[in-house]
């Protein structure tokens, strides 16, 4: 699986982190969150960026003023692709769980929210795939829509400021089948009501996947007018080109099973 690697710039710390990172990184460090994505054309887009609540993760030194936070699986899996400056090693200075981190504003390239989003928790992430970083596109993404709407009705309960979770959904591909706004459309006509309705929302990927790789159309951006089968390799290559994206790619299953 080829993924493209966002860095999402930290601007601010909640307590729970700065606690936990006293000491740890140099004053001119620039952190990193690193969300695995198959989708770059969708940057425009994104609202917030997510984690799993209980997974634990890692700060890892790239270089003197560059660290990523992602999970020691995808650290390990980027030390063979030249990411990190050695061979097979990923240094570690710090350890957190999500929890830690929610609150915590970053900087999302390309996004219209220039002002930063939020990291945000999310159930469903797994450990097991990309980053287990996660960032939101809840117009295009129908795991994310469903997420974003659940975690703005029950702020209190996940901890959170309900307007972390409310920022503006703008449209950012046109399909004919589901309009401006492909995912919450698919959310709607499955009748999905939770981020656990799983089976739909598998349903509803897939479905947001075809219709907006095939059929899509980009509505903002440099590649605006463009089909999405275009844009997205170009708007990948602008994210690389301008040091925001990296590519990463995912061994899989049975070459991660054969070597334990
Ligand atoms: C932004 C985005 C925008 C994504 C979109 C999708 C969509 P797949 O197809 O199953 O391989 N993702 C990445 N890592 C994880 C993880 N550890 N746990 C849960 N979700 C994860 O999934 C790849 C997509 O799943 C990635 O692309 C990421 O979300 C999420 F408009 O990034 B995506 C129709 C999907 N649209």
């Amino acid at each position: 699986q080829e993924y493209t690697a966002l860095k999402l710039k930290v601007k601010e710390w909640p307590e729970s982190a700065q606690k936990i990172l006293e000491g740890k990184l140099p004053k001119d460090a620039n952190v990193y969150f690193v969300p695995a994505t198959l989708r770059p054309e969708t940057m425009y887009g994104q609202t917030c960026c997510f984690v799993g609540p209980k997974i634990k993760y890692g700060i890892f030194k790239v270089s003197d003023n560059e660290y990523f936070f992602l999970s020691q699986r995808a650290a390990r899996n980027m030390s063979f692709q030249n990411i990190f400056p050695e061979w097979g090693v990923f240094p570690q200075v710090a350890e957190l769980i999500g929890s830690d981190v929610v609150g915590t504003l970053i900087n999302a390239p390309l996004s219209v929210h220039t002002e930063g989003v939020r990291i945000l928790p999310m159930e469903t992430v797994k450990d097991t795939k990309g980053t287990a970083v996660v960032t939101s596109v809840p117009s295009d993404s129908p795991d994310d829509y469903a997420t974003v709407t659940d975690l703005a009705k029950k702020a209190d309960y996940y901890g959170i400021k309900k307007e972390w979770a409310e920022l503006e959904i703008i449209p950012i591909i046109s399909t004919p089948a589901y309009g401006n706004l492909t995912a919450p459309a698919l959310v709607k006509e499955l009748k999905i009501q939770s981020p656990k309705d799983t089976k739909k929302l598998e349903e509803a990927k897939e479905k947001a996947y075809k219709e907006g790789f095939y059929k899509g159309t980009m509505l903002i951006g440099e590649f605006k007018g463009k089909p999405v089968e275009e844009a997205k390799a170009l708007v990948r290559q602008v994210l690389i080109d301008s040091g925001d994206a990296f590519n990463y790619a995912e061994p899989d299953g049975l070459v991660m099973s054969r070597s334990g």
